[in-house]
């Protein structure tokens, strides 16, 4: 029974253990700027004493409720409406009070340094009678000294004019309740940028918007440039966004951001990211360690030569003559390149009776030579059924839809209807066919 009992704590504990590595992910990846933070955040317990009594006022003021018990006067909790801030922005602050019967006073402080305990600014204070739990809302706008603030409420039975009471702190002896609950949160400069501009990859020179690039130099050495920008701050994350494909899409920069430098280098030979004429450079992207984000302006541009046309270089077919039976497999072969890359080969056949057929070739879009490949299968729908001259059209596109064509005639032999119809059911009636003649040629010869 205690193994059941113990086993069973370490399920529950193992669960626990779960969810908050869970949450406390969920947490981090949420917008510090407009997450709201909690008391019970602040300091990973509740600040509701009555439950869970500990220290929860930050430097030198002592945070425990004075009183223990559920239904004696606190703070229960405090929430504010973000849990970083920029210098000089508002920020709503809600406390919620619990009490008694008595007469009670209440106050919101402010320090704009976690650090020290110079810097307490009375927000707001009241008296009440109120006897039963009540929030208070307050806004005001943060110190722009960055760094860590914080705001406490606080609960007490005496008022805090009082010797006893150091001024923004309620640790009276003269009142048995009292109660210092604080909440802490950030205050960071925005993110800004001095620098912003395409450079040569090599001098590092600015380059203006609007120059054409050819994706090789003339030696075939891969054409690189930069975009660069620097900030005013530690970088957490960046990201570029451009339109090299046609459509405007997002792309990791790596995190080596030094000197608070966000560098992309554009790979101009990287027809799958690059294969539009015009590229627009919309905009580097970066978060701060603090999660405030920026990015740069104007846009910036500049464009890429179409190259040359793709290059037919060879043809041929499988089985190796182009003449070939009804109803057979054939397969078409083309050698073709490209300086960027192959997008597509494609050819068009029209057959005797000048039905024709587009036909979609398989291969590799890498731009050094490639054999792309089609196949006639005589179990499909496109089938040479019949005899004669098929005129063949081969078409081949490179990535910026640069085309090229070559035509080819193949010949379709003749045979009897019955040879033709009989081997569409019995694949390998060729062979036996074949097999028969040469006996026979052996035969009389000997
Ligand atoms: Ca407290
Ligand atoms: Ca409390
Ligand atoms: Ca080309």
């Amino acid at each position: 029974m205690y193994t059941m009992i113990k086993f069973r704590k370490i399920w529950i504990l193992f669960v626990v253990a779960f969810y908050i590595i869970l949450f406390s992910n969920i947490a981090f990846s949420e917008d510090p700027f407009t997450t709201w933070k909690t008391c019970f955040q602040t300091f990973n317990e509740t600040c509701n004493e009555g439950l869970d009594p500990f220290d929860n006022a930050i430097g030198s003021c002592v945070g425990n409720q004075s009183v223990g018990g559920l239904d004696n006067p606190n703070v229960q909790e405090v929430y504010i409406n973000a849990s970083s801030f920029f210098p000089g922005d508002a920020i709503n602050m809600t406390c919620q009070f619990l009490r008694g019967g008595a007469t009670t006073y209440e106050y919101i402080w402010y320090n704009n340094d976690s650090t020290s305990d110079n810097n307490w600014i009375k927000i707001w204070n009241n008296t009440t009678s109120e006897s039963f739990t009540h929030n208070v809302s307050v806004v005001f706008n943060v110190n722009s000294s960055e760094g860590t603030h914080i705001a406490r409420c606080i609960l007490s039975y005496a008022s805090m004019g009082n010797a006893s009471i150091s001024g923004s702190c309620a640790n009276n002896t003269e009142s048995s309740y009292y109660d210092n609950d604080d909440i802490n949160f950030t205050v960071t400069g925005h993110l800004v940028y001095d620098f912003w501009n395409l450079t040569n990859y090599t001098t590092g020179e600015n380059i203006s918007s609007g120059q054409t690039y050819n994706r090789n130099d003339s030696s075939g050495n891969i054409t690189y440039i930069n975009v660069s920008a620097r900030w005013n701050k530690t970088i957490n994350n960046a990201w570029i966004e451009h339109n090299g494909t046609g459509i405007w899409r997002n792309y990791t920069i790596n995190s080596t951001f030094l000197g608070n430098w966000t560098n992309y280098t554009l790979n101009l030979s990287n027809s799958s990211e690059f294969n539009v004429e015009t590229i627009g450079i919309r905009a580097i992207y970066a978060n701060d360690t603090f999660w405030a984000t920026n990015n740069t302006t104007p846009l910036l541009y500049f464009n890429l030569s179409i190259g040359s046309a793709p290059n037919i270089s060879s043809y041929w077919f499988s089985p190796s003559s182009n003449r070939t039976n009804l109803y057979t497999n054939l397969t078409i072969y083309t050698n073709v390149s490209d300086d960027v890359g192959i997008s597509a080969v494609s050819a068009n056949i029209t057959y005797p009776s000048n039905i024709s057929f587009i036909l979609n070739f398989t291969g590799d879009p890498s731009p050094v030579n490639q054999t792309w490949s089609y196949i006639f299968n005589y179990t499909e729908n496109i089938t040479l059924n019949e005899t004669g001259n098929y005129t063949v059209t081969l078409t081949v596109t490179d990535s910026f839809g640069f085309k090229n064509q070559n035509s080819i005639n193949v010949n379709i032999y003749a045979k009897t209807t019955n040879e033709g119809k009989s081997n569409t059911q019995t694949p390998g009636f060729d062979v036996f066919v074949v097999l028969l003649a040469t006996m026979l040629l052996i035969i009389k010869k000997k």
